[in-house]
């Protein structure tokens, strides 16, 4: 996939701090690394509802889908000059820039019950603000964290064991953690940028990738792969990004809005990301005659053995700050599945 130039965007670069001024008020502009139809896309229309409706039509919000303005590397680079007030910002592609965002890459780290996850990544404020404090040494600000779903493998085989990974090439996003997750596995990690994917699977420069199966639908990948395997070993979770000192430099009223928003649209894309990966699934059951297999506990467990030192690795990246969010996300999950 091309991508169009830049240019007029590190224009706005200029207007660091705040929104652009349009012709009826003022613009804040939202970038996504998904395409329309999309769970992120969902998400900022959702925003965009809330924001232009309870402020009147005073701020109106520009979305910007995957694909009009770069790769997700090209987002958060416009978002920390100020070309942006909003990105999402996948811990797959910003581990680059924030080690300690990786966290939410590592393999076994969550519950099974996908609305334990939920609850304890958007509601606990310790996990939140230490994550914040990362975002805002390397010039962000974490607005939000969005979990869309479990994440699948793709190939021309299923991936039932370990031993079926020997060699494989597989398509991560770029953060170094993935590499390693993938490697401790015996496959051969390839990271590409998403738009690149199909592209690379038809043309056999790849053999698997991993998604979740929403936009494995949307992206049209289950039609160049064989096979799925579902193995729960980790979520896609992003974040929503927010430009240097945008959110702290608006009114105490904004903030709130922002705040209030930020809570409601928590439970909503939580059922919205359910029945997108519930429909696309059966979309694909139907259009293809893609082989689907679901891995048991003792198949989950040999992956999950082999993951266990790349958690170490991840401590060693991120320091006592990337230790302390481990350990707090790891409490966390065990207190809630407890009290369950
Ligand atoms: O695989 C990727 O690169 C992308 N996957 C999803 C589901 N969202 C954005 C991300 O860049």
């Amino acid at each position: 996939m091309r991508f169009p130039c830049v240019t007029l965007l590190l224009l706005l670069a200029a207007l660091a701090g705040c929104g652009e001024r349009g012709e009826s008020g003022e613009v804040w502009r939202f970038a996504l690394e998904e395409v329309e139809g999309s769970v992120q896309w969902t998400y900022a229309q959702q925003f965009k509802s809330m924001v232009e409706s309870r402020t009147d039509g005073e701020i109106t919000v520009r979305i910007h889908p995957y694909g009009s303005l770069g790769t997700s590397a090209d987002l958060t680079q416009q978002l920390r000059q100020g070309a942006l007030q909003f990105a999402f910002a996948s811990p797959g592609h910003l581990g680059s820039v924030v080690p300690e965002v990786q966290l939410l890459t590592l393999h076994f780290i969550l519950s099974d019950d996908n609305r334990v996850n939920h609850d304890v990544l958007t509601g606990n404020e310790r996990f939140n603000q230490l994550l914040d404090e990362a975002y805002r040494e390397r010039g962000l600000t974490l607005y939000s964290i969005v979990p869309e779903g479990w994440m699948v493998w793709t190939a021309g085989k299923p991936l039932r064991t370990p031993a079926d990974f020997d060699g494989v090439k597989i398509r991560t996003m770029v953060s170094p953690l993935l590499l390693s997750s993938y490697k401790a596995y015996g496959a051969k990690p390839s990271p590409m940028p998403y738009g690149e994917v199909y592209g690379a699977l038809q043309m056999d420069m790849i053999d698997a990738q991993v998604n979740p199966v929403f936009a494995i639908q949307e992206m049209s990948f289950h039609e160049v792969q064989d096979a799925m395997t579902r193995a729960r070993h980790a979520q896609f979770i992003a974040t929503v990004a927010s430009a240097p000192g945008f959110i702290d430099g608006l009114s105490g009223e904004r903030r709130a809005m922002l705040d209030e928003i930020r809570g409601e649209l928590a439970g909503f894309i939580f059922e919205k990301q359910r029945e997108l990966n519930d429909q696309r699934l059966a979309m694909i059951e139907d259009s293809s005659d893609i082989e689907i297999v679901e891995l048991g506990d003792s198949e989950r467990a040999a992956f999950r053995e082999r993951s266990l030192p790349v958690r170490d690795e991840y401590v060693e990246l991120a320091g006592e700050r990337g230790r302390k969010l481990l350990d707090t996300l790891l409490q966390a999950i065990e207190q809630a599945d407890g009290a369950d």
